[in-house]
């Protein structure tokens, strides 16, 4: 490798030759400041980007204002040149509300719609998916713009990557991968993270540009992105670059860089991207020792002020409120009634109508998912979707949950809600980092409402074996910031899924597929609503309470028609997150006994919880212990009658008459 870095000014105009020396300066003295205060314990955390700021200066400064950004925790350069007032970064780092998340999240774990940024998770890869959405919403809006994302070598080796630049490729979207190949993931150098020369080797494999670039050379950086973006914008296409760079400090500071040879970082000294600019700029006479002094004296003083103003702000008052509060995008949830004007339609026939009148309502709403176009979905719930509503509002994805998934935030990054079909509930497993991590948590971290649904044909009854028969609500139940809703009947399924759609927080709507074809009711034709967190009291009775939801609702009906002999009040709980707890207690307080039937193997199971609840807020009503019917602690078999022992169904009678005789 040359220590030599080249430099081609070519038309680029003084002025801005100076201002990405600017640009790269603010960073390196903030570090620089950044690394004293650590030494005197006065921050806790810092990932350096030293040595890499002209790959950060040089795609910001190359993008427009209103282009996104999605850095990593390398790319103060990103912040930086984006001028953001200094000290709101500064509030950040020390927790406090002039930051970006209240005090809640870290570093540079989060973003801002102001400046066109979002910022990343721990979990790396799901950036990468988050900037398909947005170039996707790019695309749809014809806005011709381009949207730019970071990721480390080490990220690359993430199923996230290759998701995510798969599905950029498939569905031709104007992104920016741009990877920062600094030599070493924490300890674990490039020779152990990939096995090819270069990453941009992989770009062929998905059939996308792709170009390597000295990351060190802020001329190279800045005049090739801003040549790919011109044409990116007129010809919509994703592009991977490498960016060949080396980390000069640790990881994070406090583990250091002894793993590392000192030839190598010797070597890479010399390449420093601001000290060979500089040198570059002056030998041209573009930059004088009276502008240098001039540039170093105002950012000085500019860290200071700010910095100031930081430590002046108050440390946070913990708000026991406004922590619940912000877990949700706060929403007026819009009652529409249903008309009297009703069919007589299966379960199957309520979700597709439901989805339908609001693929009619919400103009720019999107539906993602597996097969779901031309084919209709694997249960035809979109059949006929892409003749009324076009290829671009229902797309058939790629087998990439993890992607589409952050696609779906990305679509709500840029205002568009999206209904994301997992093809069975299973296989939400393979998105559940973004569900979990990316939906889940973000508007409580930076007030950023992922308006996404997730539709989850789920559950048992149906001979299809441990891994499309799952019931797996409760992987989601314990996640605070995600809505859980579970209908049982179609007219519930429709308001309910209209509410969810409606709802601008995620919504992870569970439909069992043993219901779809063998429930019917009749449900209203128009478009209408059923508030998401109601339970249903659907029959009422004195001798004990039976609480359920999904297809055990049915079992217990059948259960009860046959022994009309028994009164009980069934609730149906319709949503399990957030719980309508009021109903349950009243109703327990009546009746004084009580059985939570779930399809779920027991233990963990949303049953549990309700059990807990029903005894922390109703013991004294009680006149015998809360019991519980579930699953088996097995997975769940396909063989009919393996299935039905796995299934508490049978044991519902005897559970009944236990509690009854108690
Ligand atoms: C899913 C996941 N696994 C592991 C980690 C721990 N971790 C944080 S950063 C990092 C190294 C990342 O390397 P790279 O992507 O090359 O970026 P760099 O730090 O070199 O800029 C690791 C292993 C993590 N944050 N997330």
């Amino acid at each position: 490798m040359s220590d030599k870095i080249k430099f081609i000014a070519n038309k680029i105009p003084k002025e801005q030759l100076l201002s990405l020396y600017k640009n790269m300066l603010k960073p390196r003295l903030i570090e620089e400041k950044m690394l004293i205060l650590l030494r005197q314990g006065k921050i806790s955390k810092w990932f350096s980007g030293i040595g890499q700021e002209a790959i950060s200066v040089g795609v910001t400064a190359a993008l427009q204002e209103d282009e996104y950004i999605l850095p990593m925790h390398r790319n103060l350069g990103v912040f930086t040149t984006r001028n953001i007032p200094l000290y709101r970064l500064f509030s950040q780092w020390q927790g406090k509300m002039n930051g970006f998340t209240k005090g809640r999240d870290r570093s540079f774990h989060f973003g801002s719609q102001a400046f066109h940024i979002v910022g990343m998770i721990s979990h790396l890869g799901p950036q990468l998916g988050i900037a398909d959405g947005i170039a996707l919403a790019n695309k749809l809006k014809k806005n011709k713009k381009v949207c730019a994302v970071f990721t480390g070598e080490g990220g690359t080796s993430e199923g996230d990557f290759h998701e995510a630049l798969n599905v950029a490729s498939v569905w031709n979207l104007p992104v920016l991968f741009c990877v920062e190949n600094n030599g070493y993931g924490l300890s674990t150098p490039t020779s152990a993270q990939f096995n090819c020369k270069n990453i941009a080797d992989k770009g062929m494999g998905y059939g996308m540009e792709s170009h390597i670039i000295d990351g060190n050379n802020i001329l190279e950086v800045y005049a090739k992105v801003s040549k790919l973006a011109e044409s990116m914008r007129k010809k919509p296409r994703p592009v991977l670059l490498e960016f060949k760079t080396f980390r000069m400090r640790g990881h994070e500071e406090a583990s250091g860089t002894k793993y590392v040879p000192t030839e190598t970082l010797d070597l890479w000294a010399k390449k420093d991207p601001l000290e060979n600019y500089i040198g570059f700029l002056k030998k041209k006479k573009i930059l004088t020792t009276v502008i240098e002094t001039a540039y170093k004296e105002e950012i000085t003083q500019e860290i200071n002020d700010h910095l100031q103003k930081a430590y002046d702000e108050e440390k946070i008052i913990p708000n026991l409120a406004s922590e619940l509060k912000d877990v949700f995008k706060a929403t007026q949830y819009e009652a529409i009634a249903p008309a009297p004007e009703k069919k007589n339609i299966r379960f199957v026939d309520a979700i597709s109508e439901g989805l339908c009148q609001s693929m009619e309502k919400h103009e720019g709403l999107v539906i993602m998912g597996q097969d779901v176009a031309e084919y209709g979905g694997v249960f035809k719930i979109t059949d006929g979707f892409v003749e009324k509503f076009g290829k671009e509002r229902v797309r058939n994805t790629p087998i990439c949950e993890s992607a589409i998934v952050a696609a779906g935030y990305g679509l709500s990054v840029s205002g568009i809600k999206s209904v994301v079909e997992m093809q069975f509930a299973d296989f939400a497993s393979s998105g559940f980092n973004p569900i979990v991590n990316l939906l889940a948590k973000s508007h409580y971290r930076w007030q950023q409402n992922a308006d996404t649904v997730i539709r989850m044909p789920c559950g048992a009854g149906v001979g299809a074996g441990p891994f499309h028969s799952q019931t797996n609500e409760a992987w989601f139940t314990k996640t605070p910031g995600l809505k859980v809703v579970y209908p049982a009947f179609p007219q519930d399924a429709k308001g309910l899924l209209i509410a969810a759609i409606n709802d601008p927080n995620p919504v992870l709507f569970f439909e069992h597929k043993g219901l779809y074809r063998s429930v019917y009711n009749d449900v209203s034709e128009n478009y209408f609503t059923t508030e998401i967190g109601k339970a249903a009291l659907i029959k009422e009775g004195t001798q004990l309470t039976i609480i359920s939801y999904g297809a055990p609702i049915h079992w217990v009906l059948e259960y009860l028609e046959k022994n009309a002999a028994i009164s009980a009040d069934v609730i149906d709980l319709r949503t399990l997150q957030p719980l309508d707890t009021e109903t349950i207690y009243d109703s327990v307080k009546k009746t004084g006994r009580v059985i939570i039937v779930q399809e779920d193997s027991l233990f963990g199971g949303i049953s549990s919880d309700l059990s807990a609840l029903i005894n922390e807020h109703c013991f004294e009503y009680l006149d015998a212990p809360v019991k519980r019917v579930a699953s088996l602690e097995t997975p769940i078999p396909f063989e009919p009658s393996l299935e039905a022992q796995y299934l508490g169904k049978k044991r519902l009678e005897k559970t009944i008459n236990e509690l009854l005789k108690y």
